[in-house]
Parts: C-alpha cells; structure tokens; sequence
C-alpha cells in the first residue's frame, strides 16, 4: 500500500533516479567532447615556460594529467630563482619561507599542504596526502612531520637573495603585501592528457613579508585551484585573501558547468572581486579550461601573463585585463 510518507519518498526517489539519468546523458555527451580535445599544458607566468615543458614531457608520453602538473610545478619549486615558489621563495616577516600546496586529480580526489616550512617541494607532500591519508589538508608542524615521515629531506628554503630582500625590507618593516604584477608569482598549472582527463596543482611561498602563519587561497581547494573532469579547471594567483573571499576557482568552473566559456568565467570571478573589494590596489589573475580544450586568463591589472603549451608550441601571452 501507498502511504503518503512512502509517495514522497518514492517521488524523491523517481526525480533523483531521473537527475541522475539526466547527468549521465550529459556525461557521456561530455566524454565525446573531451575525446577530441586536444591535450594542453597551461600555467600561470613566465617560470610557466620550463614548468610547462616538463609537464609536456609525461603527456607527449602518454602520461596522466596528474603526473603533468606534478612534474610542472616542481620546477619553479626547485628554482632559486622564482622568488614566489618553493625554494628562493621570499620569506614572511619572520623570516621564514613558508609554503602552500594543492593538487587534484581527474576523479575530484586532491591533498594540500599549508604553512608548511622546510620542504622544497611541497607539492609532491600535497600529493602523499592526497594518496595515502584520508585527509585533503595538513598544516604547519604536522605537515612536516607527516612529510619526513614519508621520506622527504629538510632543507633550508631561505637563500641568500631571498635574505638579502628580507633584510631590505626590515630596515623599512613597512607591512604591505605587495602583489606584484611583473613576471614572478604563485605556479598554478592545469593539463589535459591524452586522455582527455584533467587535473591542476597550484604552489607558492605565498605574499612576501606576510605575518607568520599566513596562509593564503592556493592550499585551499576550490579557492587557489579547483579541477572538475566533467567540466574544466581553474587556478589563481595574486592576492590570496580576495579569491579566498569568492571562492574563484570553484566559481570559474561552476560558470562553466553553466555554459560560460573559460574566458566570460574568468572576467565573470575578476568581476565578483571588482564588485565588492578595493581591487584597484591588488593584482589577481585567474586561468581557466574546459573539457573542449579552449582556455581563458584574466586579470585585474595589465601584466599578467601566462604559458600555454598546447598543438605544439609552448608560448608566453598576456591576459587580458580590467584596468591598466
Ligand atoms: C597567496 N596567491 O599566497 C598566493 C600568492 C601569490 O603573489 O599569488 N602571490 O596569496
């Protein structure tokens, strides 16, 4: 017998049988799409360059998309002289070079690392977390621990320019995170393989001469990075605190499930910055990619520039911008 509690059940039940019906249409409509693509690699200013080839290496092998970034981002990890990432990265007021991390694969699985110190290359932390804990996020000491526990070396991050930056900085102290708007910054990087699969890793030191214990929108899933295989990615640099405000990246790709291409998503999240927030006096620079293989960048202020390896070139452009 039909009871009225049963007959509301039982229509939840047909509707959500029939969304899901629904979604699975869309889906397979989707993964047509995506066979065609065409795989890219697409990172966030000019250390995008190497990062990019290094990334290109794995998916021209026919390598996952999660082994890409990886890679990718590693390099501007490594580099002393990309003054934003891992090592060399600038320290906070402090004096300590602290990192933030994440990654996330084509089944929406991801891992990051926050405020974590003494690792060169946190994101391959970030991954470790991802696979072999239940967590999405560790922090501070137990991000190191956890880290030395899984084999990784402590090393001292600081390097000579970096102090030499820091002690200019200290004869003023004048705190300012100042978001800089030349070519170094925050590597967040997003790939598509052969596949047709997506996946993105964002890694940073984060705002120079920040206070100790800062930790900003690249570690946070969805703020700094967010990667849907369905749909597209998106990652973020500039100033943490208002894409941390808006969620951007999850906003980027939600605009895109909706049907926005990468490029009206991208200006759409600046926007929602411009709308409420003093965004003349910050920068902020968003990417993003749909499953289709187009792309978009937009940013705030001039000069963001990004790196697209995609039909065999691997080339610097400028995003477009809200004001000058
Ligand atoms: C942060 N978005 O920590 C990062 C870093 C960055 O210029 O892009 N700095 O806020």
């Amino acid at each position: 017998m039909i009871n009225r509690r049963n007959f509301i059940l039982g229509s939840a039940f047909t509707s959500l049988t029939s969304l899901l019906g629904f979604k699975r249409a869309e889906i397979s409509k989707r993964t047509l799409i995506s066979a065609e693509a065409s795989p890219l690699v697409i990172s966030t200013w000019n250390h995008g360059l190497p990062a990019n080839e290094a990334a290109w290496g794995v998916i021209k092998n026919g390598g996952k998309a999660i082994d890409a970034v990886e890679t990718g981002v590693k390099v501007p990890e490594a580099d002393p002289e990309s003054n934003s990432v891992g090592y060399g990265g600038y320290p906070d007021r402090d004096g300590k070079v602290t990192l933030d991390a994440c990654i996330m694969d084509e089944t929406g699985n991801c891992g990051s690392v926050s405020f974590l110190q003494h690792i060169k290359h946190p994101i391959s932390v970030a991954r470790k977390v991802m696979e072999d804990t239940p967590h999405v996020m560790l922090s501070g000491a137990g991000a190191l621990e956890f880290a030395l526990q899984k084999g990784f070396k402590k090393d001292d991050l600081l390097t000579d320019k970096a102090r030499a930056a820091w002690k200019r900085w200290l004869e003023k102290s004048e705190y300012k995170p100042i978001v800089n708007r030349k070519n170094h910054d925050t590597i967040g990087l997003l790939a598509i393989d052969q596949k047709g699969d997506i996946s993105g890793a964002c890694t940073t030191s984060g705002l120079s001469w920040k206070l100790h214990g800062r930790v900003g929108d690249s570690p946070i899933i969805g703020a700094g990075m967010f990667a849907d295989n369905e749909v597209g990615g998106a990652v973020a640099t500039g100033m943490g605190e208002a894409v941390m405000k808006t969620l951007g990246s999850f906003l980027i790709v939600e605009l895109m499930r909706g049907g926005m291409t990468p490029q009206r998503a991208c200006e759409e999240a600046v926007g929602r910055i411009a709308a409420r927030q003093d965004y003349k006096s910050f920068q902020i620079g968003y990417l993003a990619i749909n499953k289709s293989g187009e792309h978009g960048a937009f940013a705030i202020h001039k000069g963001f520039s990004y790196a697209l390896h995609q039909g065999g070139e691997n080339k610097m452009h400028n995003a477009k911008y809200l004001i000058e």
